[in-house]
């Protein structure tokens, strides 16, 4: 048997941990095994190398072609590790970001070469897809906003980036949404935390277990 692949993905403080944790008790509460993961992270090594990532006291220090094998090889320990042998056992697997994230950070954001991502990408996971993609669609200065009031003030690395790149990534998802509307759902996640995860059951209810 074989589980469900659901992925979080969108611009930093737009709200997919919160989202996440309240997918998973409706998830739950039906009787489901539900393994939750985040990138970059939830293996010793990806979490290393997550510390390396984020840390603001790596800002200009990082290239962008190191930064994408670093996030290439939390990748590939996460799916062998966890994400495959979870979705072998018939779990519900949500990872908050997978290689959409490549795709928009650095291939929009970092300018990089699409078939060089998409190649690391068969490296690191093979035929591994996502079943469903949420894009939480928020204004990137609000989603900063939101981040930074989280967090007492501090941006890692990455958040520490312009206004402009978050505008760029935002619309990097709107439009790899379009290029696979099956797989994508965009929802506005200016909406309050309940009305976001009504709508987030509902879809998941929808598609999946009708
Ligand atoms: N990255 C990642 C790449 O560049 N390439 C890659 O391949 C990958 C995988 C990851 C960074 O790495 C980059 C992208 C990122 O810059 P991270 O710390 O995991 O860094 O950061 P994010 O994924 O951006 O996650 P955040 O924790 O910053 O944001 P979330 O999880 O989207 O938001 P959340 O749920 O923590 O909410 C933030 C705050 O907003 C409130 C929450 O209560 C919280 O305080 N909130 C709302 N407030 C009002 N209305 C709502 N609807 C709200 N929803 C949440």
């Amino acid at each position: 048997m074989s589980g469900l692949f659901i992925t979080f993905e969108g611009t930093e403080g737009c709200g997919k941990s919160t989202q996440i944790e309240a997918l998973s008790v409706h998830l739950k509460k039906s009787g489901h095994n539900v393994s939750i993961y985040r990138e970059p992270g939830g293996t010793d090594i990806g979490e290393t190398i997550r510390t390396i990532l984020q840390s603001p006291s790596n800002l200009g220090k990082i290239s962008p072609i190191t930064e994408l094998l670093l996030f290439t090889a939390c990748r590939a320990e996460l799916s062998d590790q966890l994400i495959k042998p979870a979705l072998k056992r018939g779990e519900i697997v949500i990872c908050d970001r997978f290689y959409d994230s490549t795709y928009v950070y650095q291939g929009i954001g970092r300018s990089l070469d699409k078939s060089i991502i998409e190649q690391l990408k068969n490296m690191a996971v093979g035929p591994l897809k996502p079943d469903l993609t949420f894009v939480l669609d928020l204004d990137a200065e609000l989603g900063l906003q939101r981040a930074r009031s989280r967090q007492s003030g501090e941006l890692d690395r990455i958040e520490s980036e312009s206004l402009s790149f978050f505008e760029q990534i935002r619309q990097g998802y709107l439009d790899l949404a379009k290029s696979e509307p099956n797989r994508f759902c965009v929802l506005d996640a200016s909406q309050s935390i309940k009305a976001i995860e009504a709508l987030i059951w509902q879809e998941v209810q929808g598609r999946f277990f009708k």
